[in-house]
């Protein structure tokens, strides 16, 4: 049975991720920070597991790494704990840069230290891309230039060259997955989509009058978590470790979600319900995303079942069932 280890478990990402593992048959450690509440919701199905662990980690606490490496010996290392907040990374560059920087820095010295066969996941990100003008055809590839617009965005190109720079220096199987906004709903609650889903789903039920965005214009190649969990788990199991973009190839502005969303829960015009709040726009945006997922096809046999009209079904029906539930309660 192979052992993975996980970082930021609790995210949306990691409790995906751990499902699809443990349906694979792996022994799954989750790495969990300490905090004063407990925060386990997305993962409360999977905590009895017989294959599943929870151990405290931090990315800020580089023993916790070296000692649960020599205890458990993974085969497999996904590290998709960070902080993971583009807007407010602008209010605390610091402490982003140094959990995504120093955190990835740190996991791959141990690696390399105490058990360099130990195949490693980066979650890299589209945001890296930036601002860039000069949008391949397709979309950005893997070659396409990092132009990044956020303290999130520089530390994430950052953590990415030392990827590169690891596998190259110490010949260690380290992979990044460039992966472009993927939602569910599992999503933080402070991301666009669920915003906006959430809100749909409390207007409908009358708890919510109104709904405050941001930039409407931003565009984003939007997917489904439960598709790009597959992806890292593929990456993983190729001889060559490499970097993949992980994208839908499609890009709909805010605006266009937003509408969608509108049209599932059957509201009427969106534009009595919306007001536009400067305090959600960012000191540098990034207008437009899209990728070009053609290495991931053509090498990992990787392609994604949602679209975007499903995702905004599945996401909208979530929550409004949820809110449903909650208001029956009350
Ligand atoms: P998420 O829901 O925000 O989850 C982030 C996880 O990191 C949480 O479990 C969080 O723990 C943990 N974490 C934060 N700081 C930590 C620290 N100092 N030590 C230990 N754990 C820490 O993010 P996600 O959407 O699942 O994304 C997973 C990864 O992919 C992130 O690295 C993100 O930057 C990257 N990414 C995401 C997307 C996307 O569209 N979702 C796209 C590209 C890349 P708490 O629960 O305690 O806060
Ligand atoms: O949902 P967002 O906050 O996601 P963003 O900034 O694209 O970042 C997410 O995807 C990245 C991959 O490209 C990840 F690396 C990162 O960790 C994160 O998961 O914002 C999407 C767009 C932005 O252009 C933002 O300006 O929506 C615009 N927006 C408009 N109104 C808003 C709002 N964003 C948020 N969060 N809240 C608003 O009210």
């Amino acid at each position: 049975m192979k052992t993975a280890f996980i970082s930021g478990i609790t995210g949306q990402d990691g409790s995906y991720l751990a499902e699809l593992l443990l349906l694979k048959n792996y022994f799954v450690v989750g790495l969990k920070r300490r905090s004063s509440t407990i925060c386990t919701d997305r993962i409360n199905h999977i905590y009895k597991h017989k294959n599943f662990n929870m151990e405290y980690w931090d990315l800020n606490d580089p023993g916790a790494t070296y000692r649960l490496l020599l205890q458990y010996r993974p085969d497999e290392f996904y590290n998709l704990a960070a902080q993971s907040h583009v807007r407010v990374s602008f209010e605390v560059p610091e402490d982003t840069i140094s959990d995504i920087v120093l955190g990835v820095t740190r996991i791959l010295e141990a690696i390399r230290h105490v058990l360099p066969t130990c195949r490693f996941y980066q979650a890299s990100s589209s945001e890296m891309f930036g601002d860039n003008p000069n949008i391949p055809e397709k979309g950005y590839n893997e070659e396409s230039r990092l132009m990044p617009a956020s303290p999130y965005a520089c530390a994430k190109v950052c953590a990415h060259h030392l990827v590169r720079n690891y596998r190259v220096s110490y010949g260690l199987h380290a992979s990044s997955g460039i992966l472009f906004n993927h939602e569910s709903p599992r999503r933080g609650e402070t991301f666009v989509t669920r915003k906006i889903t959430l809100a749909a789903a409390r207007i409908k039920e009358g708890s919510q009058k109104f709904i405050e965005l941001g930039n409407l214009d931003a565009q984003r190649d939007w997917g489904h978590a439960e598709d790009y969990v597959k992806a890292m788990y593929l990456m993983l199991q190729q001889e060559v470790p490499d970097d993949y973009v992980i994208a839908t190839g499609e890009s709909h502005s805010v605006k266009e979600f937003l509408n969608e969303v509108w049209n599932c829960a059957n509201l009427g015009d969106v534009s009595e319900y919306l007001k536009v709040n400067s305090k959600y726009f960012r000191p540098h945006e990034v207008p437009y995303l899209i990728g070009d997922s053609s290495k991931a096809k053509r090498l990992l046999k990787w392609s994604p079942n949602y679209n975007f009209n499903n995702l905004v079904k599945d996401m909208y029906s979530h929550d409004y069932n949820k809110i449903i539930k909650e208001a029956r309660r009350t």
